[in-house]
């Protein structure tokens, strides 16, 4: 692709679009830039490429898009913004940056995508790679955009990208020799307008593979059905339920790896590190594709066993009166709220809220009956949720995560257990999540 004199758009300048637009620049594009926010707010790395002589900044409206023959939005472009309307009435090709990125990759690509336990399956899958002796790169939604990765020397053996449904809402080509959909539950509904068009989305990660390719699926997921019948590559499955004639599964305290033509290999699942069944199919997942990349059990059960979990996701946050504080700022949806709860046998007093992503709690309430004694719920999205779970449950509410914390150890009786598992973003009262289970372990710590 020759991008030489070509006026490329660029919507938002996080990142992404950052990434994007350097390695842009550097292609001999005309790169036109814009973010809602001001340009004052764009920060120190954008002021690395500021004064740059292929960059032109505009004005958050359509006069930018005169002469464009691309616009790369950043992911937290929402489809519906009037700068993408007004391209595509334009005619102008609308790209994602991991489309972008494709183009130039020379490095086989994993895609790791579902709603829950892609940061943890996509690190955990590198880790393996890596304990295998193989050269792996771990990028995408996870942290690194795969741009920029494009800009180095492409020099490894595999790349391991997590892949969010907004990176794919504008992909053409891509191909992923891999891709795993761990799951689908409700997310990011205020980003794509319905469930149904959140999960057409997702399952775009398969469009372009052939039958030379691989799709992990979860043989427990009943929206994983239907998706199945169109995929066009090898799929095996992974399941936590049931045992499998092909895949992956768990039989009498191992994991069982059955695939045509070669000897079954065990994994206890005591090398497991990790909470919850669902970390258990977050391993098998990543179990599967490292078979498929070569990697030996011998190599995966040692990094295995290493991995301890990541920050964040049902993570023990310390203990005071013999109450257990648990920060799981990571579950930014209904689902991974489940899974935090379903994690735990005694009950829970449960820290809810933050910005609302047009959540459906109502369907927590059966287990909240069960497993939560009381709810805490903070931030902008604490009336809504209190009207969706009913008067049933005990709860408070309070207007910031400090106050939610503090009135959770007030209620709470030796034994208990403290859940910050907010089901929401955090961006009404932190910069991110990380920012805010920063915030919860600081509290805890000085309660
Ligand atoms: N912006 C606009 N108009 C809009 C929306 C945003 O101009 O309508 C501007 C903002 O003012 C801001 C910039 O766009 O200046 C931010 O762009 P972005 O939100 O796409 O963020 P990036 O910094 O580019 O980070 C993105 C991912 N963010 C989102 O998808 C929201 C990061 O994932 C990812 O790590 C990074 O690219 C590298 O690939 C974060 C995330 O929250 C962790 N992802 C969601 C999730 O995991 O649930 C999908």
């Amino acid at each position: 692709m020759d991008f030489t004199g070509k006026k490329i758009v660029i919507i938002g300048m996080g990142k992404t679009g950052i990434a994007a637009a350097r390695f842009l620049g550097k292609q001999g594009a005309r790169v036109a830039v814009t973010d809602e926010k001001p340009v004052d707010q764009w920060g120190s790395e954008f002021e690395q490429i500021a004064k740059k002589k292929w960059l032109e900044i505009g004005d958050y409206n359509a006069r930018i898009l005169k002469g464009a023959s691309m616009v790369v939005p950043s992911p937290g472009v929402p489809p519906g913004n009037d700068l993408l309307v007004e391209a595509q009435k334009k005619n102008i090709s609308v790209i994602s940056e991991i489309e972008l990125a494709y183009w130039f990759l020379k490095v086989p690509v994993i895609a790791v995508t579902g709603t829950n336990g892609k940061t943890t399956t996509t690190t955990l899958l590198g880790e393996i790679l890596k304990c295998s002796g193989k050269k792996t790169f771990v990028g995408g939604n996870i942290g690194t955009p795969l741009i920029e990765y494009v800009e180095g020397l492409q020099k490894d053996d595999f790349i391991v990208a997590e892949i969010s449904s907004f990176q794919l809402q504008w992909i053409e080509k891509i191909r992923p020799f891999i891709a795993v959909l761990l799951n689908i539950t409700c997310d990011h509904i205020n980003y794509h307008g319905s469930f149904a068009e959140y999960r057409r989305i997702k399952t775009r990660v398969f469009a372009n593979q052939t039958k030379a390719d691989f799709a992990i699926l979860n043989a427990a997921d009943p929206e994983q059905e239907e998706i199945a019948k169109t995929i066009h590559a090898q799929i095996v499955k992974f399941s936590s339920k049931s045992m499998l004639q092909k895949g992956i599964f768990i039989k009498n305290n191992n994991i069982v790896l059955r695939m045509p033509g070669v000897n079954e290999e065990q994994y206890p699942l005591s090398i497991i590190n990790l909470p919850g069944l669902h970390n258990v199919e977050n391993v098998m997942a990543a179990i599967m594709a490292a078979h498929f990349c070569g990697c030996s059990q011998e190599n995966i059960i040692a990094a295995v066993a290493a991995f301890r979990g990541l920050s964040h996701r049902i993570e023990f946050a310390g203990e005071k009166n013999s109450i257990k504080f648990y920060d799981d700022s990571k579950g930014t949806n209904v689902g991974s709220v489940v899974r935090a709860l379903e994690t735990f046998a005694k009950p829970v007093i449960l820290l809810l809220g933050g910005r609302d992503k047009d959540g459906d709690f109502e369907t927590l309430k059966p287990l909240l009956a069960a497993k939560a004694k009381k709810v805490i719920l903070f931030g902008e999205a604490r009336d809504r949720i209190a009207s969706l779970i009913g008067k049933d449950m005990p709860t408070l509410k309070k207007a910031k995560l400090r106050e939610a914390i503090e009135s959770a150890y007030k209620n709470a009786q030796p034994g208990d257990i403290i859940l910050l598992s907010p089901g929401c973003a955090s961006f009404d009262e932190f910069a991110n999540y990380k920012e805010r289970g920063n915030f919860f372990k600081d509290v805890v710590g000085n309660l």
